[in-house]
């Protein structure tokens, strides 16, 4: 059954397997519903904030740890990607207060002028982020983001069901494949893996391995079930998908489910990428924004954070109080991997390849 096709409606996730989801979307607005501006309660009149996150990104008691400390009330809403989150924002979106991108897309948001630069000496807490995470290779616009979380792009698979899955990104492109497959709703993710598949960078710009990636990405396409990003993991767990392009915290989440999964990096080598936290220009709650972010930064609450949702903590006195932190990749292992980098005027062209992928 072809991907994103009107007949083909993706499976969803039961609701018992997205606990952390539903939290959140408990407390969102519904932005959908609600058109561009978010539609955010104006029933009580206290401070408020306004926090647009990826889904599943946040630990249960986050933010009703923030409200108790500060008396601030929090609204969430959620993406899936940062092409979804930026589109919204560039549609005009007003209201929100704190984003969450990734590395590569923070210099065109702040050349679009949609970030707000944050206020030196406003961050009480900045000093925990780890040195490894201040350089420029790390991030690319230090006034105006402080990082979050970070991760890598793998295969997740049912172990239980496939004992050995084979290191290489080809799995998606095999026609005869063990089992039910799905990739990333995510261009950049996507054509970043087939591009690895052939030795490229996951940053190319050359038009030929482009058109290369968006070939191969065609001929995995028929044997997918769908481009679904994070709310995958609730077909992982029912068994409806055995194997799925996915970052290591959300398989991790749904490994706490169904023991069964393991997740790989392919020997091609993949992504592994930092999110940030940033503030919109036309943020209407600054203070409460810094605030945020500051008790973000706390090691208790960055740790909490990293225990629930499976990822790195880009905060060094955080991640020593956990027990069993995720390890920071060691150079050999570097050698594999990449950080994403703003493509400029190249951009365009990956959002023309991952449309005409998705089209078919
Ligand atoms: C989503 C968290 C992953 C963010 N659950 C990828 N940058």
């Amino acid at each position: 059954m072809p991907p994103d096709t009107p007949s083909a409606p993706r499976l969803q996730p039961p609701a018992a397997a997205i606990s952390r989801r539903d939290f959140v979307r408990a407390t969102a607005v519904a932005g959908a519903a609600a058109g561009l501006a978010p539609a955010f309660a104006a029933c009580d009149r206290g401070p408020r904030l306004n926090l647009y996150i990826w889904s599943d990104y946040l630990a249960p008691d986050t933010i009703s740890g923030f409200e108790r400390d500060t008396g601030i009330r929090v609204t969430v809403d959620t993406y899936e990607s940062n092409e979804e989150m930026a589109a919204k924002l560039l549609a005009g979106a007003q209201g929100y207060d704190v984003i969450v991108p990734s590395s590569y897309i923070l210099p065109s948001l702040v050349r679009q002028e949609l970030l707000l630069s944050i206020p030196a000496g406003s961050l009480g807490n900045l000093g925990n982020i780890a040195p490894i995470f201040r350089t420029a290779a790390a991030n690319p616009v230090p006034a105006y983001a402080v990082p979050y979380e970070w991760g890598l792009t793998g295969i997740v698979w049912r172990q239980d069901k496939i004992p050995t899955l084979p290191a290489t990104w080809g799995v998606f492109l095999d026609p005869a494949h063990p089992g039910p497959m799905t990739m990333m709703d995510d261009g950049r993710e996507v054509l970043g893996s087939m591009l690895r598949y052939r030795g490229h960078s996951i940053n190319s710009t050359d038009p030929a391995a482009l058109e290369q990636a968006k070939a191969d990405a065609l001929a995995a396409r028929p044997n997918l079930r769908a481009y679904v990003s994070a709310p995958v993991k609730g077909q992982l767990v029912s068994g409806d998908v055995w194997i799925a392009q996915l970052w290591n915290g959300d398989a991790a989440q749904a490994r706490r489910e169904a023991p069964g999964l393991a997740f790989l990096v392919p020997l091609e080598g993949s992504n592994i990428w930092i999110d940030f936290m940033a503030i919109p220009a036309n943020a209407p709650n600054v203070p409460e924004a810094l605030k945020f972010i500051d008790y973000i930064l706390r090691p208790p609450v960055g740790a909490a954070i990293s225990a629930a949702t499976g990822y790195g903590s880009a905060n060094a006195a955080a991640t020593a109080l956990l027990e069993d932190p995720v390890r920071y990749p060691t150079p050999e292992e570097m050698t594999r991997l990449e950080f994403q980098h703003d493509l400029g005027e190249t951009s365009a062209l990956y959002d023309r390849l991952w449309t005409e992928v998705k089209a078919g």
